[in-house]
């Protein structure tokens, strides 16, 4: 495999990053997990553009503009030879010193990986999936704010060690109103009386492009999309729920907390929704050429 850094492709094994970059020591930087499907990357500009907009709100400078970043991660992919895979775009803050202060490291790093996928298990999907609410709250919005998709991620760490710990592999994260926030990697919906809700972005969610999409897919599919406030009171008496992330795609919730959700594995609007989404996987994307 070849890494991209900052304009050269190394080999696995050469591609490194200093130890006195912040991305490391600070957690300071942010990044994007892309998909290519069928030789095409899956709303790469989407990715970008929240990219970007999670450099600005930490004040870091992304030395390259979108078109050069784009060229970049196709780039990446046809090296590689990937045509189904997953990209993962880092923007660290590159080397400083040995203090928090951001400004005295000289030049943002770019890493690109382009690599395969490990997804969940195949049943999983077809099954659904078991879920717990957890203890660890999303960060506040005036904290890091759960709209920047940053490298500090102990946050979601620390909800996911109390998922796994509990015998589930994902978990659903509340703030600290109570409201539903999002899983630990992924976006949360829910489907009742026919209506499909999900958390506004202020409640604590990040503004998932697989979430856009899928609430594009929905009303077309001339289903009502609230983006509303939810507790897990609304989590306990769905009639469906289920999860959105690029890695994971759409995937039902069978089970939060130890309550069945639904009838028998994932509700019929959850497939229909997949169904279309994977239909759409295989039309659009930026070419890989
Ligand atoms: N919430 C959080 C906290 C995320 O990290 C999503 C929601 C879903 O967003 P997208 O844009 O992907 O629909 C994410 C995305 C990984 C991995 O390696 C994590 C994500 C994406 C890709 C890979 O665990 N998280």
């Amino acid at each position: 495999m070849k890494v991209y850094i900052s304009g050269t492709f190394y080999e696995q094994d050469e591609a490194k990053i200093s130890v006195f970059d912040h991305g490391l020591l600070y957690g300071d930087g942010v990044f994007e997990g892309i998909r290519a499907y069928h030789g095409r990357v899956f709303r790469l500009r989407d990715h970008l553009d929240r990219l970007f907009d999670s450099a600005k709100a930490i004040a870091l400078d992304i030395p390259m503009d979108g078109d050069a970043l784009m060229r970049a991660v196709t780039e990446a992919c046809k090296v590689n030879g990937i045509r189904d895979g997953y990209i993962r775009l880092v923007v660290t803050r590159g080397v400083g010193t040995l203090g928090l202060n951001p400004y005295l490291c000289k030049k943002s790093e770019v890493i690109i990986i382009a690599d395969s996928i490990q997804l969940y298990p195949k049943e999983m999907y077809e099954q659904g999936m078991k879920v717990v609410t957890v203890g660890t709250l999303r960060n506040h919005a005036e904290a890091v704010n759960p709209r920047i998709k940053s490298l500090n991620y102990l946050n979601n760490v620390l909800a996911k060690i109390e998922a796994i710990n509990a015998g589930v592999m994902e978990c659903i994260m509340l703030n600290g109103q109570g409201q539903v926030a999002e899983a630990s990697g992924d976006n949360i919906f829910v489907l009742k009386h026919g209506v499909l809700k999900t958390p506004p972005v202020w409640c604590g969610a990040l503004e998932g492009i697989t979430r856009n999409v899928v609430m594009d897919l929905a009303r077309e599919a001339g289903i009502e999309v609230r983006e509303t406030p939810l507790q897990r009171y609304d989590l306990y008496t769905a009639d469906e729920m289920f999860m959105t992330g690029t890695a994971a795609e759409i995937i039902g919730i069978t089970e939060v907390d130890r309550r069945t959700i639904g009838a028998d594995g994932p509700g019929p609007v959850t497939r229909k929704l997949a169904n279309a989404f994977h239909a759409l996987t295989r039309t659009e994307g930026e070419p890989i050429l």
